[in-house]
């Protein structure tokens, strides 16, 4: 089938890699994946090499022809699509069948989003009038969208395993110490950076910061030396998205951020800190909350605590600790563990591409 995706990059790189993700993955299933962005800048080291059916294509510009819609129409985070577009989809259904039209959403532990999952919308007035638009929540429990993961992932981190954990940091030219654990560090300007730091400082630690805000705050907290206590710090260049996520699963310990890293973390099956997208009314103090609830249940209650309070100073909703942000390194093999029991328990569900053809041949 024929799939229109369209993606506006509001800021970071969180729209462009989701939905970049959501097309090739499509597109490894034999979907034809037309991937619309007004900005394609951040794919070309993000996944230089492509992806086989995929087309990225402009945001049609405003005034131009619009190409006929396919099969399925995905408006990825409510982006808005050109009205062109929308009445050549209407112009469709009055020919044929309609296009299957969703509004893909942004990923949630919240309770809203099995409630809104799978709605329609009946566009009442303007150039879509008479067509629906569904809406399709990605999250972490069967009765959400799921989430995104493409088959033979975990084969992938079998073969991986299979090289030894650390072969991959070692072509890379940046192989841990002897006894020294590596942690990767991928966030938004974060004022409990200083208090990360000393608590790594504690025990050999090789950091590998990503490009952008972890490096530059990094720079500025720990100098041209790059080392605080047994802590040393290297910069990475920006990897594609597959070198990112053996990064990640190269790592003891993973800071993400956003969405999408968010995700890869967890397939990681390594302890991870998560920073959530800071929203000016606060919403992000929800949605960790939300997360560390469904993610620590059934956890021991000292890891949960601890992880808990981790979690919310590494999102500035707690003050950071003068020592001990992160959980005490006893507590780590439990963390691990729980890591490795969270990821098989959602390994265990549908992802989100299966659930969303599944949802669209339902509704042609
Ligand atoms: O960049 P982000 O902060 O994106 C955010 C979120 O998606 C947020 O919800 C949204 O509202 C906002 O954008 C607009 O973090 P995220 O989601 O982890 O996206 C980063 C992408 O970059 C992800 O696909 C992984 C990829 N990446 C690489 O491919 N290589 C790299 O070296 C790094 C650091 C990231």
């Amino acid at each position: 089938m024929q799939w229109d995706l369209f993606c506006r990059v509001i800021d970071n790189f969180g729209d462009i890699g989701v939905c970049w993700r959501l097309a090739a993955d499509l597109a490894g299933r034999g979907e034809a994946v037309r991937l619309w962005t007004d900005d394609a800048g951040a794919l070309a080291w993000m996944a230089p090499q492509g992806a086989p059916g995929v087309q990225v294509c402009a945001w049609p510009a405003d005034g131009a022809a619009v190409a006929e819609p396919g099969e399925v129409v995905i408006e990825a985070f409510g982006c808005a699509l050109p009205p062109p577009f929308v009445a050549a989809m209407a112009a469709r259904a009055a020919r044929a069948r309609p296009p299957v039209w969703i509004n893909l959403e942004y990923l949630s532990a919240e309770d809203y989003v099995e409630r809104n999952h799978g709605l329609p919308s009946p566009q009442a007035s303007g150039p879509g009038r008479g067509l629906a638009k569904w809406f399709f929540y990605p999250g972490f429990t069967e009765r959400s969208g799921g989430l995104l993961r493409e088959p033979g992932l975990a084969q992938r981190q079998r073969d991986f395993a299979a090289q030894g954990r650390r072969a991959w940091l070692t072509a890379q030219g940046l192989a841990p110490a002897a006894g020294e654990r590596c942690v990767s560090l991928f966030c938004y300007h974060n004022a409990a950076l200083a208090a990360l730091l000393d608590d790594l400082a504690q025990a050999p630690t090789l950091l590998l910061a990503t490009p952008g805000p972890a490096a530059r705050q990094l720079r500025a907290l720990l100098g041209p030396q790059a080392r605080r206590g047994a802590l040393r710090a290297r910069e990475l260049p920006a990897l594609t998205q597959r070198d990112f996520d053996l990064l990640l699963w190269s790592c003891d310990l993973n800071l993400v951020r956003g969405e999408d890293s968010f995700v890869r973390a967890q397939w990681a099956g390594q302890p991870f800190l998560w920073q959530a997208y800071p929203q000016e009314d606060g919403a992000h103090a929800g949605k960790l909350a939300a997360f560390q609830q469904r993610f620590l249940a059934g956890a021991a209650p000292a890891l949960a605590a601890a992880v808990t309070r981790a979690g919310l100073a590494w999102n500035g909703l707690l003050p950071a600790p003068a020592q001990g942000l992160l959980p005490a390194p006893p507590l780590w093999p439990a963390w691990r563990a729980h890591c490795a029991v969270w990821r098989d328990r959602l390994l265990a569900q549908p992802d989100l591409a299966g659930r969303l053809r599944a949802f669209v041949a339902e509704r042609r």
